[in-house]
């Protein structure tokens, strides 16, 4: 069988700090996220340690602007993805009270329309991927009283689908991406009820294809980052016992690079830190030894996220 590497793995995402070459100018514009991947893949492989918190601290807040938002990278402008991605970072340090929460609430409470949803930024699309990282980043932030809940939810109810699914917007079709922010933020909002478990349980758990993988709508190919959108909401509504957990983490583990480290989305592609951390991610939902845990809804270390809200490590 084919185990996990974590050493290579580890080495991989931190020889990506040190890039230069075509992958980095790709990434330069999201390297917020791209940071909040490779930190918490670090993270849940028990080597955050190796990294320098304060000089990742110090390069988050010359990425903020007047507003109160965050830019992919210093220079870049605001958009709350980035936004939450630098929040998740500073929870990671525990380095949250080096921002203005209010400031950063006032940001985001400013993106809520009058239908309830949230916009990415000023230019002013629309997508439940918006809706989930304003519930989390104010939640963590201890902020969600600066929005309005009840018309928040209404919006993530009327994107539910017929087939028990959500989408990006009302009346759009079900894809695992946005089922994870739907209900990701449902239940961080205390709002599960919205969801009819079964239903949602069975689209799912057909996700699973019958080389082990997930993929993210019905006829479309299995691919590493599903293991996260859809195991982790599989989760939340507990139904994961619905897939085979053996088969998915065979798939994960043919996805890495045995040689150089890293994870691919699938068998023999290359390998990308996104993947890497959907993989990882995926691994630990799995509960696979020798990782910490990661909270479904959050999508952060379960000790982080007891830190966050109870002030103490698990
Ligand atoms: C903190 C984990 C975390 C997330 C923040 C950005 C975000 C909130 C959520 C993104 C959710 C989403 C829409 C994920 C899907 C990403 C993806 C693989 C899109 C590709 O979709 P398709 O349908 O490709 O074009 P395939 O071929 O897979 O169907
Ligand atoms: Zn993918």
């Amino acid at each position: 069988m084919t185990t996990f590497q974590l050493e290579k793995h580890v080495n991989y995402v931190k020889s990506l700090d040190k890039k230069s070459d075509f992958d980095s100018v790709v990434m330069e514009h999201l390297r917020m996220s791209g940071a909040y991947w490779g930190l918490t893949a670090l993270d849940l492989m028990h080597s955050l340690n190796d990294m320098d918190g304060e000089e990742i601290a110090a390069w988050i807040l010359k990425c903020q602007h007047d507003c109160g938002g965050f830019g992919g990278n210093i220079g870049h402008d605001p958009h709350i993805l980035y936004t939450l991605s630098a929040v998740q970072i500073l929870a990671l340090f525990d380095k949250l009270s080096v921002v203005d929460a209010d400031k950063i609430a006032k940001y985001i409470s400013g993106l809520q329309r009058e239908d309830g949803s949230f916009a990415g930024d000023e230019w002013g699309e629309i997508d439940t991927r918006f809706t989930y990282t304003a519930v989390s980043c104010l939640s963590l932030l201890k902020r969600l009283d600066s929005i309005n809940v009840e018309k928040a939810t209404d919006f993530l109810v009327r994107c539910r689908n017929f087939d028990g699914g959500f989408g990006c917007t009302p009346g759009a079709e079900s894809h695992a991406g946005q089922i994870f922010c739907c209900v990701g933020a449902l239940a961080i909002l205390g709002a599960l009820h919205h969801v009819d478990r079964d239903l949602l349980g069975w689209w799912l758990c057909e996700r699973q294809v019958k080389a082990g993988g997930l993929n993210g709508r019905p006829e479309k190919l299995p691919d590493v980052c599903y293991s996260w959108w859809v195991l982790s909401s599989l989760i939340i509504i507990d139904r994961a016992h619905w897939i085979s957990k053996e088969k998915l983490r065979d798939f994960i583990l043919n996805c890495q690079d045995q040689d150089r480290g890293g994870i691919s989305d699938a068998p023999d592609d290359a390998v990308d830190v996104f993947h890497t951390f959907f993989g990882v991610g995926g691994l630990s939902l799995l509960e696979y030894p020798g990782l910490k845990s990661i909270d479904p809804a959050y999508a952060l270390p379960v000790d982080v996220i007891d830190r966050v809200f109870y002030g103490q490590k698990s």
